[in-house]
């Protein structure tokens, strides 16, 4: 994968922690982040659960400015031994359980690195923004999710900013309370936080649990393709590049205090999307042990509360920030297939006992 195609920019250089940085989305953010601003410093914390994959930044090992540190969000001496060390400006917060699936099996973990991590680094930032005499150029950037709002009728407008909070899995609801945190510590101690809330994202390193490169491994090992339900529900998917460019234009231009949302504009219903990655999968792939793909194609149980519907209104963030997305639903998909053709070498260890075991209690 190449960044190159951004210029460095002249601004005074930054000092980020990013936590959960090996994960999907923290670790396109960080290849963009290093390739757009050279001189920052990025420090990645990270825990390395099932989530987190130390190869995805291993180019990043020779980069002068990254460094990576193994350790818990909940740890607060390591959170606040690496504020100081590092003399850290910025935190973009990434890190979470991310998977609803794995919420409904399990949702303690959730709520503690969901909500008691979220605290634990609001409150040891706190210390160090006080401690510097609350300096203005200071952020703490949290990264949530559409899925607060809850889940959309067929005809409803899509969520804004102002739209009321309704979570219903123990994910979305862990993620809800992590960003009331947010949002109460930059009302009560005037915290210079920025909050981003989008829809579902897609495209390289994006671990095989979730839909998209689901189906993409299902397809090329020959595999059952799992549509949950009636497979009618709808998901407005936005390409992990442009997300992490969303990100950058509310470090950059975002209002302290601001929530905004993204999303990529895309509205699919699973079953349509599952079809265009076989078509896709038909077309690209060299061999598959089933062809067409489609014939793969099998409906599941649903999914205990499942969500209709998600679209997200971005307005806020084209008209005051000036962000766009750059892809199409069609140019992304087209481009994450072929990065799962041509990356076997990274998905195929992920496939573990752990994951065949965690895979059998889902899909059983
Ligand atoms: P992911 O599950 O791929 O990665 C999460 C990362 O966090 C992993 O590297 C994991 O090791 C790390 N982590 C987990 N617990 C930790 C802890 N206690 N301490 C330190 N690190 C820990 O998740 P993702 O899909 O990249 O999502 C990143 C963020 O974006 C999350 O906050 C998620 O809620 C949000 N989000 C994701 C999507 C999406 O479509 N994937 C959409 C909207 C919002
Ligand atoms: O095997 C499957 N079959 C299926 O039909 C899987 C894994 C999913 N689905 C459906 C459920 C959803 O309607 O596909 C849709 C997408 O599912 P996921 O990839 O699990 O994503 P979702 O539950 O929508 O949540 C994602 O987007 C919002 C991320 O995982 C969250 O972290 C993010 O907040």
């Amino acid at each position: 994968m190449t960044f190159s195609e951004n210029s460095p920019s002249s601004k005074q250089e930054r000092r980020l922690i990013v936590t959960g940085g090996a994960g999907f989305i923290g670790a396109n953010f960080v290849h963009y982040w290093c390739a757009k601003y050279p001189n920052d410093r990025v420090i990645v914390l990270d825990a390395l659960t099932y989530a987190g994959n130390r190869q995805t930044l291993a180019l990043l090992d020779t980069h002068p400015n990254f460094r990576f540190v193994k350790g818990d969000i909940c740890d607060r001496s390591l959170v606040d031994a690496l504020i100081q060390e590092e003399a850290v400006d910025t935190i973009v917060h990434f890190a979470a359980e991310s998977h609803v699936d794995r919420s409904i099996l399990g949702p303690g973990a959730f709520v503690q690195t969901n909500v008691v991590g979220t605290f634990t680094l609001l409150e040891a930032f706190r210390q160090h923004w006080l401690a510097g005499d609350r300096p203005s150029h200071y952020r703490f950037h949290h990264v949530s999710t559409d899925e607060v709002y809850g889940s959309l009728g067929s005809d409803d407008p899509a969520f804004s900013e102002t739209t009321p909070y309704a979570p219903n899995s123990p994910y979305s609801a862990s993620k809800a309370g992590s960003d009331h945190l947010v949002r109460a510590y930059h009302h009560t101690y005037g915290m210079p936080t920025t909050m981003t809330n989008c829809s579902n994202n897609y495209g390289p390193y994006h671990f095989p649990e979730k839909l998209i490169p689901l189906m993409c491994i299902n397809i090329l090992l020959g595999k059952p393709l799992p549509v949950y339900g009636d497979g009618q529900n709808i998901r407005d998917w936005l390409y992990v590049k442009d997300h992490c460019s969303a990100i950058d234009a509310v470090l950059e231009r975002g209002v302290i205090g601001e929530t905004y949302n993204v999303g990529g504009n895309n509205e699919v219903k699973n079953i349509d999307l599952v079809h265009m990655l076989c078509e896709l999968m038909n077309e690209l792939a060299p061999k598959l042990p089933v062809r067409p793909a489609q014939e793969l194609i099998t409906f599941v149980k649903d999914r205990p509360g499942h969500d209709r519907r998600y679209a997200i209104n971005s307005t806020k963030l084209q008209n005051e920030l000036g962000w766009t997305p750059s892809v199409t639903v069609q140019e992304g998909l087209r481009q994450t297939v072929e990065w799962y053709l041509e990356n076997e070498a990274w998905w195929r260890p992920l496939l573990s006992e752990e994951y065949q075991a965690y895979y059998s209690k889902v899909y059983a």
